[in-house]
This record gives structure tokens, sequence and C-alpha cells, in this order.
């Protein structure tokens, strides 16, 4: 296997094009003398049909938009390399994961589901995380979430709970947001959906950057070895800047404020060459441990804890460049889970199932042809030769009269291969079953998991959920469903349950009135085939399931971004200290000033401002630093500032003064709150001192100081 790394940006390159030196041409290429007049008849006169030029160019312009796609439609994504570090040559025959330090080029697109294609990055959502892997045995798709399990248990589900969570169909309202009824009136009814509602309630759908989010494949897959055995994993990708999230009501200001905040978050830290970077891992379940747990691990409603099987890590993903054109790359990308490899394969989950149908179909409807594997960004760059042919733009030109198989014409080409020269077998299951319409018993504990997760997290997490379910269900305008959610979330927790329902003014249902008990709500179905039942998870408490267990090993703070407050008067010494200090860790302070600009130093020199208090906000920063300023009083009478460093404490930042500065701190409404163990407010009275300069990074490396958080779980 030889290194593909740059394969598939040469690849690429044929397609690639810019007007630099170029003259201006129609898309025949015949040379436009005149781009800003339409041919007329007079010129004050009708305009003319025989106007090609201006024909051809409206006619494009009105067809340059496509569907976007039916979920997922908000995205971002950027060209990067998997590296091998740890073959399983044991485990799969797939080529890209046969050698160590083998590079093998990818595609990663990241987005969240429900909203369209311009609502905002910060909805509380899964987040998808697809990658496209070019391999030298052809494209390979791990079309993964930023949560290890799924809403549903069956494929037939999917439609019913897509139709339920988007804008609701009479006033396609509200967009990019599960908090209304007919999500809830869904769930509700959907006890299977528990464990998935407990990731989606916690900050997990609120990442602080697609960079701080894992990815997990979801389903069970097979690996598959030479000698044709199979063994079955879970996929996990590990961000190496940790997992970090932001808070709700931040992400709701972030919402207005940018709402390309991830977007951007990716792009810059791809431009300044702040790389991101996941490990890919797997967990092994020999096959004969198949029926081991006491979960089903077909079933996607489900995880197996990292305390039963670890993660066992094979590469990494590092992402390097950006897509230089944002439709014909990101939006063009087409994913599929049915995109696999020699040595990779599905098992019987029924999602996995229902998807390996679904993506080619959407495809079609989506990018308007079966031809879209020809599209640059979908074009694998092993060799591709079928009898398929023709179809909506189809590039390619297949010389021969034949286009079949077996032919005698064309020398019996293009010929199978065999496995030992890397035809794809499916693995070779027995399969001896009645045909039903059913669900395996194994799938009937829909609350297990759901206790597990809520029960390893820590009290500042299980807070956070709480909040998010009050927000969600105090949307809902149907007090049926409310009631019916409590019920529901009694099963997972009487004290989560009681705590949102003080939050709603409700009570909890007893436990008998609760649909669950009942065989759920008549009006649904699936309650006639199976009664849900709770099978306790073998493991108590998971650390892997908290991002708060879970501090990144080397805490970093590279590509955070730190608000520096100013006013004129300011300390030069003190803002290029903090300023160096940051570029040294890779991080980078940004100038907020009353006005756009420059701000005049206490040095008589001047620094340029980045932003105003009017196009900044302290969402948008990991941290403040307000620098000594004599004229720092002026500052304390800014609404805008004083809303600025509110919103910084309550989000639980980092907060650093010194100097003069400290008063603007002491006048700030959260002044009285302070504690002295806040390790996040640094308060200095020296003047550009280098050990509080220290001292406020290694703080920003903790990411939040969440024990700042009143109202705490207990
Ligand atoms: Fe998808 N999903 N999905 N999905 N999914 C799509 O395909 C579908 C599911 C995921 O960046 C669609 O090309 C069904 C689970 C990602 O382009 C569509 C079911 C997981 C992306 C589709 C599921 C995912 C999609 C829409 C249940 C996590 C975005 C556009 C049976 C493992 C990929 C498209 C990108 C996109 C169908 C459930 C992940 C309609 C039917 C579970 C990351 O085909």
């Amino acid at each position: 296997m030889k290194n593909l790394q740059d394969e598939k940006q040469r690849d690429l390159s044929i397609n690639k094009s810019d007007g630099t030196n170029k003259f201006l041409t129609t898309d025949q290429g015949v040379r436009i003398n005149d781009d800003n007049n339409s041919l007329k008849a007079g010129e004050r006169g009708p305009s003319l049909l025989e106007d090609f030029i201006l024909r051809e160019k409206i006619t494009h312009f009105d067809h340059e938009r496509i569907p976007e796609r039916i979920v997922h439609a908000r995205g971002s994504g950027a060209h990067g390399f998997f590296e091998v570090t740890k073959p399983i040559p044991e485990l799969t025959k797939a080529g890209f994961l046969q050698e160590a330090g083998l590079k093998t080029p990818v595609f990663a697109r990241f987005s969240t589901v429900a909203g369209s294609r311009g609502s905002t990055d910060l909805a509380r959502d899964a987040r998808g995380f697809a990658v496209k892997f070019y391999t030298q045995e052809g494209i390979y798709d791990l079309v993964s979430n930023n949560i290890p399990v799924f809403f549903i248990q069956d494929a037939s589900k999917f439609p019913d709970l897509v139709h339920a969570v988007k804008p609701e169909p009479h006033n396609e309202m509200p967009q990019a947001a599960s908090a209304h009824d007919t999500f809830w009136d869904f769930i509700s009814l959907m006890p299977e959906s528990m464990h998935m509602i407990m990731w989606v309630m916690s900050d997990r759908a609120i990442p602080r950057s697609y960079r701080m989010m894992e990815g997990f494949g979801v389903h069970t897959f097979r690996l598959i070895n030479e000698a044709g055995e199979s063994t079955f994993v879970k996929f996990h990708w590990k961000p190496k800047l940790g997992t970090h999230a932001v808070v709700w009501d931040e992400a709701q200001k972030i919402s207005g404020k940018n709402p390309d905040f991830h977007r951007q978050d990716l792009w810059e830290a791809i431009e300044t060459g702040n790389f991101p970077e996941w490990e890919l891992g797997v967990q092994i379940i020999p096959a004969e441990d198949e029926h081991k747990y006491e979960f089903d691990l077909l079933d996607p409603t489900k995880l197996v804890p990292e305390e039963l099987v670890p993660v066992t890590i094979v590469g990494r993903m590092v992402l390097n460049k950006n897509p230089d054109n944002f439709f014909a790359e990101t939006e063009q990308i087409a994913f599929h889970p049915g995109h696999v490899v020699p040595g990779i394969d599905f098992s019987n989950d029924p999602l996995l199932q229902g998807r390996l149908f679904s993506y080619t179909d959407t495809q079609l409807s989506r990018l308007g042809s079966p031809n879209f594997h020809e599209i640059p960004i979908n074009r694998s760059i092993a060799p591709v030769s079928n009898n398929q042919r023709d179809g909506h733009m189809r590039q390619e030109i297949n010389k021969g009269r034949v286009s079949y198989h077996p032919n005698s014409l064309g020398g019996g080409c293009p010929y199978q291969a065999q496995i030992s020269e890397g035809g794809f077998a499916s693995f070779n299951e027995r399969v001896d079953a009645h045909k039903v319409r059913e669900r395996s018993e194994s799938f009937a504990d829909h609350f297990g998991q759901a206790k597990l997760f809520f029960n390893s997290q820590t009290d500042t997490e299980k807070s956070h959920i709480v909040k998010a379910l009050r927000f969600e269900l105090g949307k809902v305008e149907t007090t049926a469903i409310r009631v019916r959610m409590l019920g529901l979330l009694s099963q997972v927790d009487m004290q989560l349950a009681e705590k949102v329902a003080i939050g709603l003014g409700a009570i909890v249902p007893p436990v008998l009135e609760t649909p669950i008990n009942k065989g759920v709500s008549p009006e649904n179905e699936m309650s006639r085939k199976q009664e849900p039942k709770t099978v306790d998870s073998s493991v108590a408490s998971s650390d892997a399931l908290s991002m708060l267990k879970n501090p990144t090993n080397s805490p970093t703070i590279a590509s955070r971004k730190v608000a520096i407050i100013c006013a004129d008067g300011v300390s030069e010494a003190a803002v290029m200290n903090m300023k160096n200090a940051l570029i040294k860790e890779d991080a980078k302070g940004f100038i907020i000033a009353p006005h756009l600009g420059s701000v005049l130093t206490d040095a008589d020199g001047a620094i340029a401002a980045d932003f105003s208090f009017l196009t900044a906000s302290s969402v948008l920063f990991d941290a403040v630093y307000i620098p000594h300023s004599q004229g720092c009083s002026i500052l304390a009478k800014n609404e805008d500032v004083m809303e600025f460093l509110n919103d910084a404490y309550k989000h639980c930042k980092v907060i650093g003064a010194d100097g003069e500065s400290i008063e603007l701190i002491n006048s700030a409404s959260f002044a009285l709150k302070i504690t002295n163990d806040d390790a996040g407010i640094l308060l200095n009275s020296a003047i550009a001192s280098e050990t509080f300069t220290q001292n406020f990074i290694a703080a920003m490396g903790e990411h939040r100081f969440w024990e700042r958080e009143t109202n705490l779980y207990n």
C-alpha cells in the first residue's frame, strides 16, 4: 500500500479553475464584450430574445440551488488525512488499516440534524460527523454522529421522527429546534428514545466546537479479516482538544451574534494551522460474545460501556485543508453507510439496514442523477470500471460496444475480482428465519442505559439536563404531552422528573398512570407488540459518558479566543504581554474597544481595535481580560461592557483584570457573588505580571468554572 495523502487533491485539481488573467466568456467559451447591458431594441427599448448571453446567465442563475439534505442540511467540512497508528490486520483486511504510518485522504463533514441549510450552528441537536476515506480499494464512508445512540430502533420510524422534529408543517415553525409540541408528542410515545433524549438534553448537544466533540458510528459493524472471520466493532472518534460544550444560554446568544460560529471556528482553525485532530478507536467484540451482554449489540439505542469493552486506538485523522468551493465540495459530497471496502461489513441492526437503502435514494433527489459518484468530491481515487451507463450529466465517455457482463466481445472485461484480488464478498452469515414484522425481545429495555447515562453525569451536568428539559418542555403547549414526558422521565430517575416538574409547575404522574405502565398510550401501536422494560446496566456508572469527568490529558488553549477589553489610556505593556503570551500558546487575543479604529495607550501609542462592543459579545470568546487602564471608569458606564462581563461570569468563563481595571470587576453586578475559591476570576494589582498571565492561561485550560453556577443538582 502506498501513502495516498495528496492523491485526492491531485484528483480534484483537474476540475479546478480560477478566472485570473482570463477573458470573461459564455459557457460555450465565447468571449464577452459587454457584461453590463442586455441586448435591446434601442437604448430605451425592450430586450431581445436573441440575447443568448443574457439568457444563458439568467438560466444558470435560476437553477443554482439544489434541494438541501432532508436531514443534516446545515454543515461544514474540510479535507485531511487518516493515518494508521496501530494496524489491525488480525481483525480486518481493509487495506487502509494495514500499515502503521499509512495515510489515506479524507473529507469530513460536520452538521446539525434538524435545521435548514441557513440555520444556526448552535441549535440543541445531535451533530453529524461523516468521514469519507478515499482508499486504494474504493470509497469508505464512516457516517457517524457525536452521540453514540439513536432515538429509534427501526428505520421505519425515521420519517416519523424527522417529521416530528422538523418545523411544524402548518406554519413552518420553529426552525432548528426540538422545543415544540410535535417533537415531544412523538418522543413521549416512544420510550425507546429515552437514552438518546438524555444525550440531546445534555451539553453534548451544544458543542463548543466541531473540533471538540466525539464521533460514534452508533451501530455495531463487522470487521472481516483475511481468513473471512468476523469481529463486531463500535467506532469512536476522540478529539485531541477534549470534548467541550457551551451552556444553553450562551448557545442561544451565539445563535444571534454569530450563527456561523462552528463553521467559522473550523475554517479559522484550519487557516491558522491549528489543524483539528481526532483519534479513531474501536471497541472490539469477538463474534462469540454477541449475546454476552444485557443489551443487544444490534440495538442502536444502546452503547457498549467502555468499562466492559475498552476503546483501542487504531489511527488519527487530521483536517488540514479548507474546501476551495463550499457548493462543489461540502454541499455536493454524498455520504453513505453502505460505501464500504473489503474488510468492513454490516451488522443486522435494523436501523443500519434501513440506512443502507436511504442514502443512495436521497442523493438521487438531492444531486439529481445516479452519476453523483462522478462529482469530483465523490469520485473514488481507486479505478472505477463497470457497465453502468448514461443518465443525467454523465461525465465519463465509455469506449467500445460492450456494456454488459458476461461478454465475449469485450474479452470478458471488465472482469470480476477474486476475493484474493480484492473482490468484495459479503460476510457469509447464516440467516435462517421466518419473515416477520417484529422486534426482538432483547430490544425491550428502554430505560436501563438512560439511567446509566444520567447516573454517570456530574451534578453540574445533571443540572444542565434538568434545565434543558425545563426549557424544551416549557415550550410545549399541550399539557398532556408534558405530563407524559414527566412519566417517562420518572422511569429514568425520579429526582430528575421531580426537578423538571418544578420548572413546569406540574406534578410527576403516579407511576401507574404513566403511559408506559398502561402499555403506552393506546395510539402507540408499538405498545401492542412490546412492553418496555428496564434492565439495569451491569455498569452502574461510566466515566466515559461524562464530559466533565474526562478532562483533556494535556490541557491546551490552542485556537481559543480571548477578548481584551480596552479603553483609551490602556496599559500597552499589559496588552502586549497578554497578546504575546497567547500567541505562544497558539491562542489569540482580540482588542475590543468602544469604537473601531485605534485605542490610545498609556505609552502614547495606539492599538488597533478588532471589534467594538457593538460587533463583539463575550459569548464569542473563551475568556475575558481587562488590562489596566486609567480610563476604565468610562467602561463601567457602558452597558454593553457590563453585559459582556456579566455573560462571561454567568457562562463560567475565565475573567482576568489587573491594575485599576479591577475596579471594573468590582462594579459588575456579579462582584458580590465572587468567592475566594473561584479560580476562574483572576485579579492582580500588579500590571503586566508574568505570573498573572501564566495563571490566566492555565485557568483557560480548565475551560469553565462550573462551581460558579448556583442551584446545582443537589
Ligand atoms: Fe442519516 N441520513 N439516517 N443517520 N445521516 C442522512 O443522507 C437516515 C442516522 C447521518 O454530512 C441523509 O445524504 C435514515 C444515524 C449523517 O452529508 C439520509 C436513518 C446516524 C448524515 C439519511 C438515519 C446518521 C446523515 C440525508 C435511520 C448516525 C449527514 C442527506 C434509518 C450514525 C451526512 C444524506 C452528510 C444524512 C437517512 C439515521 C448520520 C436521508 C433513514 C443513526 C452524519 O439519507
